[in-house]
């Protein structure tokens, strides 16, 4: 499908979705939504696909939902056209990971759709926000709920009640992002942990992610034995006879998927 905001390649088991609004900061419209949620759910249907990466332009991933398509949207406009949720809930849906790579302004919906991506890579020049307060709303598809969860309360607060922006650093410290590389350096430093992945057994790859996921939704004994139970069933693959095996005899793995 040819898309006009978004630019997807498919290469070496990777699915590269740039977004690409590039005279809007990548502002998160009806239409970009709609194409990166197609986009998605074709990577997750596509067998060559063993991981996903979304990412922006050097200056902006996304700086948030586009204001000028919000502006004169009335209560019964957005409650009914329900916006963004049912893109954000098939996005939520893909199984396999998906590693958000982060360069310049992600703010507002542009930092909600970086949360709502399995792990955040960010450059140097990297900016955080929850900036919504000054438009006299609040976030609505993440930043006060997946926001607390990864940085806790107190900073969560902060961002969303003062708007203030945070930078790579203070986002690496907080645990919002898993690396900070040099700018020139995010492509190659993330599409190497794309390759990472891809090597791995995708059983084990969804499995990880259905399970870390779980440790958001439910308490600590039951998310233990999901885990346990999960890591029995996985002795039912053949790639856990290989993986095992080739350890054993000190060769690389060749998982199936089987
Ligand atoms: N929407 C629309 N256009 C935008 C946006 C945006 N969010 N951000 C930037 N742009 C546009 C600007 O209007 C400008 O366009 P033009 O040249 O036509 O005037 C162009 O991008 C370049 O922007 P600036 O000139 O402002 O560039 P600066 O380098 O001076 O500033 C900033 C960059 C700091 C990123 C600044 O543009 C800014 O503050 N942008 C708005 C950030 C923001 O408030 N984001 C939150 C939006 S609300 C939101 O995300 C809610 C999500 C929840 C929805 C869920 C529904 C249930």
């Amino acid at each position: 499908m040819a898309y006009e905001t978004i630019i997807v390649d498919v290469e070496d088991h990777i699915a590269l979705v740039k977004l690409n609004r590039p005279d809007a900061m990548n502002a998160l419209n009806a239409e970009l939504m709609s194409e990166l949620a197609h986009a998605l759910a074709d990577a997750q249907a596509n067998e060559k696909v063993r991981c996903i990466v979304i990412t922006g332009s050097e200056k902006a991933f996304a700086a948030g939902a586009d204001i000028k398509m919000m502006s004169d949207k009335s209560f019964v406009d957005v409650f009914a056209g329900d916006l963004f949720t049912p893109e954000a809930d098939q996005i939520m849906r893909v199984r396999k990971p998906i590693i958000a790579a982060v360069s310049g302004y992600a703010l507002g919906g542009g930092c909600e759709l970086a949360m709502m991506c399995d792990f955040i890579i960010c450059s140097d020049t990297a900016k955080f926000g929850q900036p919504e307060i000054n438009l006299g709303v609040v976030a609505g598809i993440g930043g006060t709920q997946r926001l607390t969860r990864l940085v806790g309360k107190s900073k969560a607060m902060d961002m969303n009640l003062t708007g203030r922006f945070m930078d790579a650093e203070e986002a690496e410290r907080s645990g919002l992002v898993s690396r900070v590389v040099p700018c020139k350096k995010l492509m190659e430093e993330t599409m190497g942990a794309a390759a990472k992945i891809a090597e791995k057994s995708m059983i084990s790859v969804m499995v990880v992610k259905e399970a870390v996921n779980r440790s958001y939704e439910t308490t600590l004994r039951e998310g233990l034995l999901f885990e346990r139970r999960v890591f029995h069933s996985l002795f039912a693959t053949e790639d856990q006879k290989e993986g095992m095996s080739a350890f054993m005899e000190k060769r690389a793995a060749q998982f199936r998927d089987k």
